[in-house]
C-alpha cells in the first residue's frame, strides 16, 4: 500500500505516546480512567446510550468499552459529522449497521434541521421505552465516545432545539465544545424535553490506554481524536495529502484552473482584503472577510494542478511521497506563506491544510472501508 510507511510511522508515534501515559504527553491517565469508570457505572442506569462516532471513521471511532455493556436495543450508534464524510458512503454504512442489528443514525450537529429530526427520532424511542416502563417519568440518555467526535456539540444542539420546542424558559446551559480533544472534564446533564422530562448526559471522552492498529492510530490522528502534537502536524498533513491524492475528490476542482488574468485579479482582491491599510470605504464594500475563500480556492486549484500534472505512479510509495513534497512547496504560495520563514513554513502549511480538511473545505472522505466478510464486534 502506498501509505504503508507513513501509517507505520504514525502508529509508532501514537504507541510511544501511549506508553508514556498522561504525564509524558500521552492521553491515558488517572482522569481518563476515572471517567471511564464513572461512565461504566452509569451505563446500566440510563435509558439510552448514544455511542457517538465520527462518520468519517465509523469503525475506528468505536467506543471500545461499550462492546461488553449494552444490549443493542438501548444503544444507538450516532455517526456525527456526517457533513464531513463521503455522502454516498453514509448510506452504505447505515445499511451495514442495520445488517448487524445495530440502531444507527447519521447526523450533523451543526445543522438545526438535522437535529430536529434526530430529536423526533429520539422522542419516538423514548415513547417506545416508556411502554415497557410507564412509571418512570424522567428519561436519561447518555452520550459516550472517544475524543472530538462531537458529543458536547451534539448535547448542546439537542438541548437548544429541545428546549425551544418545549417552550421552556430559563437559561440555556453550555457544554464546552472544542476542536482540541479532552476538553470535557465532567459528566453534565442538559434537558432536551419535557412531559416526560428527557435529559442528555454529556461525558468526558475516553480512549483505550493503547491502540495497536497503525491504521486506526493514523485515522484517529487525522480526524483529531488524538492530539496533533503526539504525531506531528506535518506527518498528519502528509497522510491527508496521500488520501486526497488517491481519491477522486480533487476532480471536482477542475473548473478552478484559471488563466493568468483571473489569477492576478484574485490575488489583487485577496491582498486588498487582507491588507491592514484597507480603507473604510472598501471595508464596507466587503462586510465579511472573503480572504479565506480565496485561499481555499487557490489551495484547491494548486492541488488539482499538482495531481493532474503528475506522471508518476500513485500506488508507488516513493512517487507518492515525491508528489506530496512538491505539493507542500506549491501550497506555500496558495496559503500566502513567505518563503523566508524556512523550516517553519512547512509546519504552517501542515497546520493550515489540516484546518481546511477538518472543516470540510477540502473534500469529503470516509476513511474506513466497510468490512465485507469479517464481523466487527459490536
Ligand atoms: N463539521 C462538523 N463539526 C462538528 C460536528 N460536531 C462537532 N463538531 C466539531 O468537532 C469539534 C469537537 O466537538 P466536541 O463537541 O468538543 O467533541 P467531544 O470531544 O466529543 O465533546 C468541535 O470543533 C466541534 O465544533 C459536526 O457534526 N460537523
Ligand atoms: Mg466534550
Amino acid at each position: 500500500m502506498a501509505t504503508a510507511t507513513l501509517v507505520r510511522r504514525m502508529g509508532t508515534a501514537v504507541k510511544q505516546a501511549a506508553k508514556k501515559g498522561s504525564s509524558g504527553g500521552g492521553w491515558y491517565g488517572p482522569h481518563m480512567a476515572a471517567a471511564s469508570r464513572a461512565i461504566a457505572e452509569r451505563i446500566p442506569l440510563v435509558d439510552l446510550v448514544l455511542e457517538v462516532r465520527d462518520a468519517r471513521i465509523p469503525l475506528s471511532s468505536e467506543y471500545e468499552q461499550l462492546r461488553d455493556y449494552t444490549s443493542s436495543s438501548r444503544k444507538i450508534i450516532v455517526m456525527n459529522k456526517m457533513d464531513l464524510a463521503n455522502r454516498s458512503q453514509i448510506k452504505e454504512w447505515i445499511s451495514y449497521f442495520g445488517q448487524q442489528n445495530c440502531i444507527c443514525y447519521a447526523v450533523n450537529s451543526h445543522n438545526k434541521q438535522n437535529i430536529k429530526e434526530f430529536l423526533n427520532f429520539l422522542q419516538a424511542r423514548v415513547r417506545e421505552l416508556k411502554k415497557t416502563n410507564p412509571y418512570s417519568y424522567t428519561t436519561t440518555i447518555m452520550l459516550v465516545g472517544i475524543p472530538n467526535v462531537g458529543k458536547s456539540a451534539l448535547a448542546n444542539a439537542l438541548h437548544q432545539i429541545g428546549r425551544i420546542s418545549a417552550t421552556e424558559k430559563g437559561k440555556l446551559k453550555h457544554a464546552t465544545v472544542s476542536p482540541h480533544p479532552g476538553e470535557t472534564k465532567d459528566i453534565s446533564s442538559l434537558k432536551i424535553g419535557s412531559h416526560p422530562n428527557v435529559y442528555v448526559l454529556d461525558t468526558p471522552s475516553v480512549l483505550p490506554p493503547e491502540i495497536l492498529d497503525d491504521e486506526v492510530c493514523s485515522k484517529l490522528a487525522l480526524t483529531g481524536s488524538i492530539r496533533d502534537c503526539l504525531v506531528g502536524e506535518r506527518e498528519i498533513a502528509q497522510y491527508f495529502l496521500a488520501i486526497l491524492n488517491l481519491s477522486d475528490e480533487y476532480k471536482k476542482w477542475a473548473k478552478l484552473t484559471v488563466n493568468k488574468d483571473d489569477r492576478t485579479f484574485l490575488d489583487h482582491k485577496a491582498e486588498c482584503l487582507s491588507s491592514p491599510q484597507l480603507g473604510k470605504k472598501q471595508k464596507r464594500q466587503y462586510p465579511t472577510d472573503h480572504t479565506q475563500d480565496f485561499i481555499v480556492h487557490d489551495v484547491r486549484r494548486t492541488l488539482f494542478e499538482s495531481i493532474s500534472s503528475f506522471h508518476g505512479n500513485m500506488e508507488d510509495e516513493k512517487d507518492l511521497s515525491r508528489l506530496i513534497e512538491t505539493q507542500f512547496t506549491s501550497l506555500l504560495e496558495a496559503f500566502r506563506i513567505p518563503m523566508e520563514v524556512g523550516e517553519e513554513a512547512q509546519n504552517k502549511v501542515a497546520a493550515k491544510l489540516l484546518d481546511l480538511y477538518r472543516t470540510g473545505r477540502l473534500g469529503h472522505y470516509t476513511l474506513d472501508p466497510i468490512p465485507r466478510d469479517t464481523q466487527w464486534p459490536f
